[in-house]
């Protein structure tokens, strides 16, 4: 069937979809409980899919509203579709499309920021989720402190429309307790360390500077807003022409807003919802007093060694995350960074293995049906390395160890920025840090010795202590040596 002549998903298409995959819920049908903001794919995979499995299982007014900090084209397009788009879970040969029908409304925040702030003030909203990637909060990636700079400022000082993503929150807070609209809790769903303390934090650092935001708004935030803290983990490579095609097919129906992902996901969260929440429980999630060890394990050891083999493979010159693992000695590699680093840098979950969870991790980066690209997964490095690898290694190096292959990691990331792969294609540098990256390259010249001194000069990355730790500089060169005179293939071949 010709894409062009198939009909657009949307209300008027459901009767005519394949009956497993009609959404479980229709968008209307449930009021508003919920707002997330950031409706990238990973939000449309993982979250609005377990909210609206849970709704079906067991009600409640939980649809979602969302809201797009800065892209207008998915408003556009997901408000051409009735707010349905599809999810396809992929694996080996097999797939299977389904409908979601968990949003019950759409805001542009850059178009209609007030809008956003007194959708945050609503009383029917009680639980406000985010997906804004780790650079979002404004948060220095070292220290966790709010980065403070003139458009934040702006946000918190004036009665201009909030650009940045702390402003809109603190300011839809401040409109939230003048108009007494109850209690809210407030959840972060990005991989940041500690994720629900970082954002309470954000919030506390940000309030003080609005003024006449009194101490009573300080009072209320404490007695009535919570910061669940989660750890949410599925793989959503971004879509291509190629999965939006294979939802197309499935669905007898064009999908401009399909997202695609692994079948494995795992969501856990706080328990603390002080105005209640979706029966997320029914749908898989695991709520528990105390997410840190999920969130830890899942950071270092899933992201720090995603991180790693985009790096690597990147540099390689491999597409995706599972060609970068077909490298020989990567998987070994891999499987070495987990088993002699990080399992001995945190306490797991009871009953789990590190190295055992390590493994399945291995097995879900390898299924080439996802086709996650390195260059996607090396984005952002400088707001991913410290939670990712850094804290591993301050941890390590705290109990008297040298973690080799951690230090693998940070040079690999170090000889990703240098821009050119190994067969001489240019490599993008997409990091918010990019500038400082380059100019300290330009000026330390290509000696690994040298590269690694300016980029451990990088103080919002690398903390002073761990910068001026030698033992750890000395293995990040010798990697970076081997790297810059090998190559990755070789380096890896002789490494594991
Ligand atoms: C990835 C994550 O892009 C990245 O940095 O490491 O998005 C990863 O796919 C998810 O955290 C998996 O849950």
């Amino acid at each position: 069937m010709a894409l062009t002549t198939t009909p657009l998903l949307g209300l008027a298409a459901l009767g005519r979809l394949p009956e497993q995959c009609r959404p479980l819920i229709r968008p209307g049908d449930v009021a508003a409980g919920i707002v997330h903001i950031g409706l990238g794919a990973f939000h449309r995979a993982h979250q609005a899919v377990y909210t609206e499995e849970a709704i079906a299982a067991a009600g409640g007014d939980w649809g979602i509203v969302g809201v797009a900090p800065r892209s207008a084209s998915i408003i556009a397009d997901l408000a051409a579709q009735d707010r349905l788009f599809s999810v396809t879970t992929m694996s080996g040969a097999s797939a299977g499309t389904r409908v979601v029908g968990a949003l019950a409304g759409l805001r542009h925040a850059a178009a209609d920021p007030g809008a956003v702030v007194a959708l945050l003030a609503d009383p029917a909203v009680r639980v406000v989720t985010l997906t804004v990637t780790e650079k979002g909060y404004r948060l220095d990636p070292a220290t966790g402190r709010l980065a403070v700079d003139a458009e934040l400022l702006a946000d918190l000082t004036t009665a201009r429309p909030p650009a940045t993503v702390p402003g809109l929150l603190v300011r839809g807070l401040l409109a939230r307790y003048r108009a007494d609209s109850g209690p809210l809790a407030v959840v972060s769903c990005d991989n940041l360390p500690s994720n629900g303390r970082r954002l309470h934090g954000l919030v506390d650092q940000a309030r003080v500077l609005v003024p006449g935001a009194t101490g009573a708004f300080g009072d209320w935030l404490r007695d009535s807003v919570t910061f669940p803290g989660t750890m949410v983990d599925r793989i959503v490579p971004a879509s291509t022409p190629e999965s939006l095609a294979r939802a197309a097919s499935a669905l007898g129906a064009r999908d401009l807003s399909g997202v695609h992902g692994e079948p494995y996901r795992h969501w856990v969260i706080e328990d603390r919802f002080p105005g209640g929440r979706p029966a997320w429980e029914l749908a898989g999630a695991v709520l528990t007093g105390d997410a840190g060890p999920w969130e830890r394990l899942k950071l270092r050891t899933l992201n720090g060694v995603h991180s790693a083999i985009a790096y690597l493979g990147a540099v390689a010159g491999r597409e995706t995350i599972a060609a970068a693992l077909e490298i020989p000695g990567m998987r070994a590699a891999m499987a070495r960074f987990v088993a002699e680093d990080v399992a001995g840098s945190l306490r797991p979950p009871p009953g789990v293995s590190v190295v055992g969870y390590g493994d399945l991790v291995l097995d879900r980066f390898a299924d080439p049906a996802i086709a996650h690209r390195t260059r996607q997964v090396a984005m952002d490095g400088t707001q991913k390395l410290p939670q990712r690898v850094l804290h591993t290694i301050v941890d390590r190096r705290a109990a008297g160890a040298s973690p080799r292959w951690a230090a693998l990691v940070v040079a690999a990331w170090m000889r990703y920025a240098q821009g050119v792969a190994d067969d001489g294609r240019v490599l993008p540098l997409d990091d918010p840090l990019a500038g400082e990256i380059r100019e300290r390259l330009a000026a330390a010249g290509p000696a690994p010795a040298r590269v690694a001194e300016a980029l451990f000069g990088l103080d919002a990355v690398f903390p002073a202590a761990l910068a001026a730790d030698d033992t750890v500089r000395a293995l990040v060169v010798d990697w970076l040596t081997e790297l810059d005179r090998h190559g990755v293939e070789a380096t890896l071949a002789g490494a594991a």
